[in-house]
């Protein structure tokens, strides 16, 4: 067999089944295997920061590693930004990313570039596979060594692809995820036993159901007070789990959510820095004279070190947990509040929310607390442009659950090729444009950083007006049945029937 066709083998056998694609000449042969591996299911992309946003999305519901097929450094560099928000989320994927054959490297054709160096800005794992008799080895070992999260890369040239003499490689054995050690633990249970204020600080597998459990069983016992970071990559919520706050992102909200702590116990979350700078502010929210004590590190066992410390700290507590509530369906006026209402009041029960409302987001989080029981995906790392890509990622991962969308117009604009992908797919995804017309939140950080805020000039670079974007149209030429909400009234509606049918529907909710 050829090299492309012992590559997709090997990636199936260690469970990697679907790839997120957007090919080229260098890849043809890959695209040609995959009808010599049913298996693999290929998924086309029109863009690749729509690949690497989706085999995120992906990962994050499955646990397991999408693979993405790039071509050569200019495509792999379409998909930094998303490749750049998986890694701050540390979701396993593995790039398949094509070269020239290894003859015409030297020639410095049109297409060369320094794929390696880029590649490693977001990869924990590269491999340039040398010859057909490795190239199964190396995507056996890419996919063993990102088990427990992490990016690999596995450049391909392409007469590796086209030239016989490879093999199959079996799957590696995972590396196990590193243990917290008892003493950690019984360190931690010691610090919680104190009188002096102290926060459980969330984030990784800490926040999911049985990590919020457990932190809930500790909060309880102890009085420590829970938050998640800002942005965790995947957070169960609803009804019958704890109520945990998430750290604000202005930092002076930040700072205010942390007043007081005297010890801020890190469980599958790193210390909180604000996510920019900004003149006369610190650096970070944390307390002077607060403590921070780790009890597990992201890619750590944090559920398992949570449950020995909710055993410890607080043996006989029972959880406060979230009663069903659910917002009263708001009227009239269509803000980013009513529309917060709108979906806090009909979200399905194991709906998967796709959050990158940004500053329409506000009360989502509240409004949505007490609604079934549902997980939440948010921007990891901050870079514009992965809610559409990570909602098809959600949907072919969970083709049984409903994928709601929640996605600010600006942001949509980066990746909206992502729908004619959703179209394509048939994914089950409701996207709700928030539609302010504006790069609302850079208005914020104008006056926020201190440079003046009145220029003409610099208003018309935050205003997506004059012309208006047309969603509808947008979605309806992309294969995606479109409609456009005014009022709360029509918003509840057109969610409703979104809701009902399968497939991709979007709602251009039109905020004011
Ligand atoms: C890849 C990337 N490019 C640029 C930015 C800078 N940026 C942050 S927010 C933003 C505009 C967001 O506007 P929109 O998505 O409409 O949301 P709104 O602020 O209106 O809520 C931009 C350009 C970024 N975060 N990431």
């Amino acid at each position: 067999m050829n090299g492309a066709q012992a590559l997709i083998r090997t990636l199936v056998d260690a469970g990697v089944d679907v790839c997120f694609a957007n090919p080229g000449t260098s890849e043809m042969h890959f695209v040609a295997a995959l009808d010599d591996v049913p298996e693999m299911r290929a998924v086309l992309t029109l863009f690749e920061g729509v690949a690497t946003g989706a085999a995120d999305g992906y990962a994050r519901m499955t646990g397991r590693p999408a693979a993405t097929l790039l071509h050569l450094g200019p495509g792999m560099g379409n998909g930094l930004a998303n490749l750049h928000n998986a890694r701050r989320g540390r979701a396993p994927m593995v790039n398949v990313v094509g070269d020239h054959a290894r003859s015409h490297k030297r020639l410095d054709a049109p297409l060369e570039s320094d794929i390696d160096a880029v590649a490693g800005t977001f990869s924990s794992w590269v491999r340039r596979s040398l010859a057909p008799a490795d190239v199964a080895a190396d995507a056996a070992e890419a996919v063993a060594a990102i088990a427990n999260g992490g990016i690999a890369t596995l450049v391909l040239p392409a007469d590796v692809s086209w030239e016989e003499g490879a093999e199959v490689a079996r799957p590696l054995p995972a590396r196990p995820r590193p243990r917290v050690a008892p003493s950690v633990v019984e360190e931690v249970a010691a610090v919680l036993a104190g009188s002096e204020p102290a926060v459980l600080f969330l984030g990784a597998d800490a926040v999911t159901e049985d990590g919020l459990l457990a932190a809930g069983q500790v909060s309880a016992g102890t009085g420590a007070r829970l938050m998640t970071e800002t942005f965790p990559a995947r957070t169960a919520r609803g009804a019958g789990l704890p109520d945990v706050a998430r750290l604000p992102y202005p930092p002076e909200m930040a700072m205010a959510a942390l007043a007081g702590t005297k010890h801020l116990v890190l469980a599958g979350a790193t210390a909180p820095v604000h996510f920019f700078g900004y003149p006369g502010v610190p650096g970070h929210p944390v307390p002077e004279d607060c403590t921070v004590h780790v009890l597990s590190e992201p890619g750590e066992d944090g559920g398992a070190a949570l449950r020995a410390l909710a055993e410890l700290a607080a043996p006989d507590a029972r959880p406060e947990l979230l009663e069903a509530s659910r917002p009263e369906l708001p009227t009239g006026e269509l803000t980013p509040r009513a529309m917060a209402a709108v979906i806090g009041a009909l979200l399905p029960e194991r709906a998967i929310v796709v959050d990158e409302a940004l500053t329409s987001g506000v009360g989502l989080m509240e409004l949505t607390s007490g609604a079934p029981r549902h997980d939440w995906l948010a921007l990891t790392g901050g870079a514009i442009g992965d809610g559409l890509p990570m909602a098809l990622g959600a949907a072919v991962a969970c083709p049984d659950r409903p994928v709601i969308g929640i996605q600010a117009d600006g942001s949509a604009m980066y990746t909206i090729s992502a729908l004619w992908s959703h179209a394509r797919e048939e994914a089950d995804i409701t996207t709700i444009v928030c539609d302010n017309g504006s790069y609302a939140i850079l208005q914020h950080e104008l006056s926020r950083v201190g440079a003046a805020g009145d220029g003409e000039r610099a208003a018309k670079l935050l205003d997506l007006g004059g012309p208006g974007l047309d969603f509808v149209a947008l979605a309806q030429g992309m294969g995606v049945p479109a409609s456009r909400a005014t009022t709360a009234e029509e918003l509840a509606d057109q969610l409703r029937a979104a809701l009902a049918e399968p497939g991709p529907h979007l709602i251009d909710a039109v905020l004011r």
